[in-house]
């Protein structure tokens, strides 16, 4: 199928596109169970918290499609299995359905055993679990921040405590004396947190990291990693879904 075909499907019209995920809104078909020998993940090509799900998807190779939701418009059956209406949510072919970022990436790791991103021991679960709790903290900036700025508020105080929480994971790194929050290896925490510093400089904060030269060193090393380069956006695109989401308009293919 080429890039953009549409395709007349009874009284709803979609398009194929190039990597296979087919943007389904209200009123679209309710899409077939999922293949025996796949798992599906509903998302949106631009969702710091779907993109953790993609991450874990990608580094352990495994078999899934796609189905991306207009989340303006969410198709009534797309509710039934997720009456939360959120993105990331997970399909097994037993019709299982798995929602909340950090429950899917959990999930893909118990049930797919290739490259473990969770440490084996309870107690190095547990520290992954506290990190992410801590980190949970910071998110509510990369909103606040913008929304803020937008808003024509002086935001230099919010920048001030992001700073300090970035001093804080800083530090982590350089007690651990390790290139990743797990070791100098890439876990599960780096990739729940790196939909996050991927965005940092659409939302104009990457001058935040200015301080904390371990934590950058941290972001170098993320970039360098496959399933970060294999689930990434052009700047230019993110910058244009940003503003297109910011206009009250989200144009969920920008870039395809
Ligand atoms: N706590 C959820 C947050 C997911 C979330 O907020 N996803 C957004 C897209 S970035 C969403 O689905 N929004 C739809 C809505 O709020 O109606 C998780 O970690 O998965």
């Amino acid at each position: 199928m080429e890039k953009g075909t549409e395709l007349l499907h009874g009284h709803f019209h979609f398009k194929v596109l190039p990597d296979g995920a087919v943007d389904r809104a209200k009123g679209s078909a309710a899409p077939a169970s999922v293949p025996e020998d796949h798992i599906r993940l509903y998302s949106m090509r631009f969702c710091p918290f779907a993109h953790r799900a993609r991450l874990v998807l990608n580094a352990k190779g495994i078999k899934h499609e796609t189905i991306n939701i207009n989340l303006k418009d969410k198709p009534d059956w797309f509710l039934e299995r997720n009456p939360l209406g959120l993105v990331p949510t997970l399909e097994t072919p037993a019709g299982e359905v798995i929602y909340e970022s950090p429950i899917t990436c959990d999930y893909l790791d118990e049930v797919y055993p290739e490259k473990k991103l969770l440490p084996s021991s309870p107690y190095g679960k547990a520290q992954q679990k506290m990190m992410l709790e801590h980190f949970s903290k910071v998110t509510p900036y990369f909103y606040k921040i913008p929304t803020g700025r937008k808003n024509g508020d002086d935001v230099s105080g919010l920048e001030a405590e992001l700073k300090e929480k970035f001093a804080k994971l800083n530090e982590d790194l350089v007690n651990k004396k390790t290139k990743f929050f797990g070791g100098d290896s890439i876990t599960m925490i780096d990739y729940m947190m790196w939909p996050f510093f991927e965005r940092l400089e659409i939302f104009e904060l990457k001058h935040c990291l200015d301080g904390t030269p371990e934590l950058k060193k941290w972001t170098e090393c993320m970039m360098e990693d496959p399933a970060v380069k294999a689930t990434t956006h052009s700047m230019d695109t993110y910058k244009a879904f940003y503003q297109s989401y910011v206009d009250g308009k989200p144009n969920y293919d920008l870039g395809l």
